[in-house]
């Protein structure tokens, strides 16, 4: 072997090792909802060396990249046996989306992609692309992969090349290594992004939150979280959609919004992580919220607090798709902990922990939006006019309001 090879493969290797080995410490301080944490915990760069080059010295000479690993983000998440899995959406140079796992013991750091990606099996109607799994743990004992196939829309005009159909693809397992393809969710909607399983049974049937949208990338009439009901996962059919959510005028879901990974049961209610887009003069800006359901009323929303729960912050907001954050996974753990697995700019993976009681409390105690400036304002004086009393003694240096150093 010539030892320029060697040299290059061992610097190569050392790089991965110290990249996937990394400890991934919390940020000071945060906001009292949740921490962020130093350093995303999946990226391209996490994926094998054996997936990305020719490891053979006589067919790959100058130890070149034959296969480009463009990001890896958007994940599905569940805890198994005691790992924390992502089943992350891997985009390879070609652009071509698949699925493949990662694990950590700590669900922190400490991710590494598993040998292979998924060899997810296709339907008669073959997947053009296929990305962000939700992985739902169901109570009638599988393991559920809803994500979206997309296909090239067959009634594009000529010479369009963009015009695509999303629909929701279905598959179960129940270790995430044997993969049975189901047929595709069938809706009323002519395309459905954001598909999402209820983890239990609902009057005997399965329920599925549904993103109900006019065109592929415009909600149009469509938009706002939906939600309807099949009778099996072998055939499902939903033939009604319930707006649960919706879009609404000069929020951060005005253009559309979906639903992240299922919702966590809690004594109060369903939780849940959605994203919102408004559109911008920079493009369309990705943000996640959170709220909460009925616990017997699957479609009525009893608490929404107003604005964002997490928005691209710093490094976050570049890259291939800018000024996004999407979150389709979520792990509560037993102790109460729950890990936001959230994608940045459609290229990495971060991770946000915080506790079940921090959640319920920011969701059940932060007002809702009052929709005009006026009562925004309102909403502030009242916290304002709370916080009097709480307020330093006079004569006790403070920061002044005015200058922003101490006075
Ligand atoms: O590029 C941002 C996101 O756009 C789509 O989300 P939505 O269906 O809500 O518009 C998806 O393609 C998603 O994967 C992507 O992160």
């Amino acid at each position: 072997m010539h030892p320029a090879f060697q040299q290059r493969l061992q610097q190569l290797q050392k790089q991965h090792v110290d990249l996937i080995t990394l400890a991934n410490e919390k940020q000071p301080l945060g906001n009292g909802i949740f921490d962020r944490y130093q350093r995303p915990v999946l990226t391209a760069a996490h994926a094998p060396l054996f997936w990305r080059y020719d490891l053979n010295p006589a067919t790959n000479p100058y130890l070149m990249e034959r296969f480009g690993i463009n990001a890896a983000f958007n994940a599905g998440a569940v805890k198994l046996n005691g790992r924390y899995l992502l089943v992350a959406r891997v985009e390879s140079t070609d652009r071509k989306s698949f699925f493949a796992v990662a694990e950590s013991p700590n669900g922190i750091d400490n991710f590494r992609f598993r040998d292979r990606p998924i060899p997810m099996p296709e339907t008669g109607d073959p997947d053009g692309n296929v990305y962000d799994m939700r992985v739902v743990q169901h109570e009638d004992g599988w393991i559920y992969g809803l994500f979206c196939t997309e296909r090239k829309d067959p009634a594009a005009r000529q010479g369009d090349e963009s015009a695509a159909v999303a629909q929701c693809g279905l598959a179960r397992t129940r270790d995430l290594i044997a993969w049975e393809r189901l047929p595709d969710l069938k809706t009323p909607s002519p395309q459905q992004r954001n598909v999402v399983l209820h983890p239990e049974f609902v009057n005997g049937k399965y329920g599925f939150y549904t993103r109900p949208q006019d065109g592929f990338i415009e909600a149009g009439t469509g938009g706002g979280i939906g939600f309807g009901f099949a009778d099996s996962m072998e055939n499902a059919v939903i033939e009604r959609e319930f707006i649960v959510d919706q879009k609404h005028y000069h929020t951060v879901y005005e253009v559309k919004n979906g639903q992240g990974p299922a919702p966590l049961k809690t004594g109060r209610g369903w939780l849940h992580l959605a994203h919102g887009v408004r559109n911008t003069a920079a493009g369309l800006r990705y943000v996640l919220y959170l709220f909460m359901t009925d616990p017997n009323e699957l479609t009525k929303v009893i608490h929404k607090p107003a604005g964002y729960f997490i928005a691209p912050d710093g490094g976050e907001r570049i890259g291939d798709v800018s000024n996004v954050t999407f979150a389709n996974g979520w792990i509560l753990d037993d102790d109460g902990t729950v890990f936001i697995y959230y994608a940045s700019s459609d290229t990495r993976m971060h991770v946000a922990t915080s506790t079940l009681d921090q959640l319920l409390d920011y969701v059940v105690n932060t007002p809702p939006d009052g929709l005009r400036s006026a009562a925004t304002v309102a909403r502030l004086n009242a916290l304002i006019d709370r916080n009097e009393a709480y307020q330093p003694p006079k004569g006790v240096p403070v920061f002044s309001t005015t200058n922003g150093r101490p006075s």
